[in-house]
């Protein structure tokens, strides 16, 4: 019992005692708890149910001893190595974990045999390769990195702590939280998978299936839903124009640019479609202008439905902000409206539909805008720049798969394309000389899928992907530039990063995740080649290689986030929970999804499902932002602030949803500071309009409210939006 008291006694007061890890200890009971859980049952302290903290059962790993441990037991807290992203991973979208343990009541290893030590190991299920993590003893252990999927962590006795192969007893064990997912196969037998009550809705017919994911099938129940809710997809058959690349449009100060909204026709991959685009162009105009100009948007409705245009991350005036029922009425088929706006921040910034995105903004209307600071050495320089728009489409044998008319469809998972869309095109190309470093502007414009993107030599699959500067992401440029190995964008996020492309050849530019297949329960490798950089032999004449190679400490930005620093420790002002309610889900889909709750991943990468979520509509899926003091939900949620406070809000992504995954909260207007997730402090800060928070995870933030009037929060995903994950923030002052 003693041993007992020893691991749980720090529980009570895991604030101040370095002790076991407070993230791992104090925590609900999931399946698979392992005795440290057990021991705190008894805790007072402890409480069921947290949907208030990062969700440990998906953090922390239970050891549990063998013969040879007798009383030894432990646990191992994962957390994320830092990053610029809201997620850490390895170029081939493995997530990095940073392993802590808590070992306590390791006997002595002498009475095991002719040993000394004890060595921890990780290993993937498949048991090779095993890795050595380090010697390990009784209390705090730092184990390293490991970025398997599914893993296992055992604890051996060996003759010295400098072996390096495992040979003799193990005394403790654990897998990993991923190693918990479970295949959906047993609904094979399950009657209601075989046959889905398929929905009377007349509409049923018209539903063509969605393009399948290769090699995951989906059960016959699931296969005979359909989405609740008619088909719908804009055609227009007067002659209309074909879409044209995108053109840059350089502003002055008082300078106007003419934009419609109209039907273009696209011929890809041998389909004729008919699509949407600002000016006839995919992307829309590239809108270029210095930073601290005012500009006139003279918008016009060519489309057949209701529109308007947001500027998404311009702190520009609240009527200006394109978003219907809140800031300006939608503008009709054949109407027009005059934005004014003023650019604050230089950057990279892109503006859309704020109405029925999920159909506007995939069928094409979505363009940059650059704003270029006033600075000259704002930026390091380089030989080139490239505005690069990531996108995917669904596309079946038949074109573009329809949308939904009453509601939304693809509620529950958003709306995963089947083909990457980059710069509105299938494959995105470019050409540099030796030795040219090249600035990339990336935005994400899809409606939910979030992209894991690197630079990669064509010739060696296995080579090392090259390097990647990153400068800044959506509202400026992070404090301290960071070599990364690739970069991770959540629709709606922006990162600015440089590339030094040395050696002549060709490279690609990838997406590479680590997607699931549910049914299976593994884990389930997606590799997209969006383009390729062919590096010419002849030599740039310009060098920029030593600028590329100093990584700049931005003293600008620390002055001005300097300001905000006596906020960081505050106590938190609000508090949001990003959660999920369905009802009256087609059963089949329903019981498939009950295999996934043991396991979700920080992002769902890519959609392997996709007839179950493209048959669930806003009749049955509400995804919902709860601020947890009042219960208020989405328009419910009335908070009030006046110009010039700075508020710390805490957002829980409830762990304990129907189906938890990652979502990028966007507020309009406004920038904010991501200062911490899941108790890691972030010390590379960078203004943001769009926070990437992942399944599980517990995020502080620190807002500016800088901007007045009537501002939209919501989650970017544009499904996840359309089924009501909003509220209005209202700034008041002048
Ligand atoms: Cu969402």
């Amino acid at each position: 019992m003693a041993l007992l008291l020893a691991i749980a006694a720090p529980v009570a007061t895991a604030g101040q005692i370095p002790g076991v890890s407070p993230l791992c200890v104090d925590r609900p009971p999931v399946a698979g708890s392992g005795p440290l859980l057990r021991l705190i049952d008894e805790n007072p302290s402890r409480t069921r149910t947290r949907p208030d903290r990062p969700a440990s059962d998906l953090l922390c790993i239970d050891l549990f001893s063998t013969a040879s441990g007798r009383d030894a037991v432990g646990v191992i807290e994962l957390t994320r190595p830092w990053s610029p992203f809201g997620v850490t991973v390895t170029p081939q979208g493995h997530h990095r974990h940073q392993l802590r343990s808590w070992i306590s009541g390791l006997p002595d290893p002498s009475t095991l045999g002719p040993y000394q030590a004890y060595i921890a190991w990780a290993t993937p299920l498949e048991l090779d390769p095993v890795i050595k993590l380090g010697p390990v003893s009784d209390g705090e252990n730092d184990l390293g990195e490991v970025s398997f999927n599914k893993f296992m962590v055992f604890v051996t006795a060996e003759a010295s702590p400098e072996v390096d192969q495992r040979s003799g007893p193990l005394v403790l064990r654990g897998r990993s939280p991923s190693s918990r997912m479970e295949a959906h196969d047993l609904m094979a037998l399950a009657p209601s998978a075989e046959v889905g009550p398929v929905e009377t809705n007349p509409a049923d017919n018209t539903w063509i299936l969605p393009p399948m994911y290769e090699g995951v099938p989906m059960l016959p129940g699931v296969m005979a839903t359909r989405p609740r809710s008619s088909p719908l997809l804009p055609t227009n058959t007067a002659d209309i124009p074909r879409a044209l690349p995108s053109e840059v449009v350089e502003l002055p100060d008082g300078g106007t640019l003419d934009l419609f909204a109209g039907f273009v026709r696209r011929e890809i991959q041998g389909r004729e479609l008919t699509m949407l685009a600002f000016n006839n162009q995919h992307p829309g105009p590239l809108i270029k202008v210095k930073k601290g100009v005012t500009i006139f948007v003279n918008f016009t409705n060519e489309t057949s439905l209701p529109t308007a245009v947001h500027w998404h991350g311009v702190r520009l005036d609240n009527r200006y902000d394109g978003v219907p029922g809140l800031t300006q009425e939608a503008v009709q088929p054949g109407q027009t409206f005059r934005y004014q706006i003023y650019f604050k921040d230089a950057g990279i910034y892109w503006y859309h539909p704020h109405h029925r995105e999920d159909l506007q903004q995939e069928l094409g209307l979505a363009g940059n805008i650059l704003v270029t600071p006033i600075s000259t050495d704002y930026y390091s320089p380089v030989n080139r720049e490239e505005i690069v728009m990531l996108d995917d489409l669904v596309l079946t044998e038949d074109g573009i798969t329809p949308f939904g008319l009453e509601s939304s469809n693809y509620m529950l998972m958003g709306r995963f394309g089947n083909l990457f869309i980059t710069n509105g095109e299938p494959e995105y190309s470019l050409d540099t000389n030796a030795g040219e470093v090249v600035r990339f502007h990336f935005t994400n414009a899809s409606n939910t899928r979030t992209f894991n993107i690197s630079f990669r030599p064509r010739t060696e699959l296995d080579a090392n992907v090259v390097p990647i500067k990153v400068v800044g992401s959506d509202v400026g440029k992070l404090e301290h530039e960071v070599i990364v190995e690739s970069i991770v964008l959540a629709p709606a996020e922006r990162y600015v990063v440089e590339v030094f492309f040395d050696k002549a050849g060709s490279y690609e530019l990838t997406n590479h995740v680590q997607g699931i297949n549910h049914r299976m329960g593994v884990f389930l490798e997606e590799i997209s080649i969006l383009g390729t950089i062919t590096v010419s032999e002849s030599r740039t004449a310009v060098d920029h290689h030593q600028a590329f190679e100093t990584l700049r400490t931005n003293l600008d930005v620390i002055a001005d986030i300097d300001r905000y620093r006596s906020h960081f420790d505050r106590p938190v002002d609000h508090e949001l929970v990003l959660t999920l309610e369905v009802d009256s889900l087609p059963p089949a889909i329903e019981q498939s999804m009950l295999y996934d709750w043991v396991y979700f991943n920080p992002v769902e990468w890519t959609g392997t499902m996709p007839v179950m979520n493209w048959a669930t509509t806003g009749a049955e899926v509400e995804w919902i932002l709860r601020d947890t003091s009042t219960g208020d939900e989405n328009m419910e949620v009335n908070w009030t602030f006046q110009v010039g406070d700075v508020v710390k809000i805490r957002i829980h992504n409830d762990r304990g949803a129907f189906h938890s995954m990652q979502h990028p909260l966007h507020i309009h207007g406004q920038r904010f500071l991501i200062l911490e997730q899941n108790g890691v402090a972030n010390n590379n800060l960078v203004w943001k309009d769009t926070a990437l928070l992942p399944a599980g995870s517990s995020t502080d933030i620190l807002l500016e409210l800088s901007n007045p009037g009537r501002w939209m929060v919501h989650c970017h995903i544009a499904e996840h939006l359309e089924s009501g994950m909003k509220f209005v923030i209202d700034v008041e002052g002048n």
